[in-house]
């Protein structure tokens, strides 16, 4: 692949967007994404979201088109919310609310074990291509610890840097991050597949 090749990026969450822009590489968000109706959702697995994105947005496009389905996964609570994280207070649920209920379900838990998880996938015209995957593993907190980031990561303590992953820079969170593994491994097997 011409390494400066355009990837539409499928997302409704200005958090990711920002974040891939890091890679360096030409990821441009799919124009008129408000406009489109909204993708179903509804697979058991990070793998099944994704490739339902990426192939339901694909066809509105031309060209390489990947999705992202990424979640919090905590051992205590039998890897939840997993893929409800984004909705886990509720279907409109924002940041603050599904913070706060991780809280509440964790309180006198002192198995505080946790991981992020993305999986991209990737498809052109309607067709699966792959998918690829990160984690980080981490801690949840009992109190939220910087306003960087998005969704948990004010609560997401990462040992490697002694801070959560809402107190440090986006390219430092990029570089350890779930969602970083799963994109350098997508940039890596396309420039391979060239
Ligand atoms: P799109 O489907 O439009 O991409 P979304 O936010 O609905 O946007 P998901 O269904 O994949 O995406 O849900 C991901 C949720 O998992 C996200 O809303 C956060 O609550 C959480 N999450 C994922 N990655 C995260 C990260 O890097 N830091 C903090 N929270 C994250």
């Amino acid at each position: 692949m011409n390494e400066n090749a355009r990837l539409w990026c499928a997302t409704t969450n200005a958090g990711k967007l920002r974040e891939f822009r890091l890679a360096g590489a030409n990821v441009e968000a799919v124009p008129a994404m408000r406009d489109i109706p909204p993708s179903p959702e509804d697979g058991a697995t990070f793998e099944e979201n994704a490739e339902q994105k990426a192939i339901y947005y694909s066809r509105f496009t031309e060209g390489l088109l990947f999705a992202d389905d990424s979640g919090l996964e905590v051992d205590a609570l039998g890897g939840a919310p997993g893929v409800y994280s984004a909705r886990y207070a509720g279907e409109h649920a924002n940041d603050a609310a599904n913070n706060a209920l991780l809280l509440e379900r964790l309180k006198n838990q002192d198995d505080r074990r946790a991981r992020f998880v993305c999986v991209i996938a990737l498809a052109q015209s309607g067709q699966m291509i792959r998918t690829f995957r990160g984690t980080v593993e981490g801690e949840i907190l009992t109190a939220p610890r910087g306003t960087g980031g998005f969704g948990y990561d004010p609560l997401f303590f990462y040992p490697p840097f002694s801070q959560t992953l809402g107190e440090i820079p986006a390219e430092n969170k990029f570089a350890v991050s779930h969602r970083g593994e799963a994109l350098r491994e997508m940039l890596t097997w396309l420039s391979v597949r060239a």
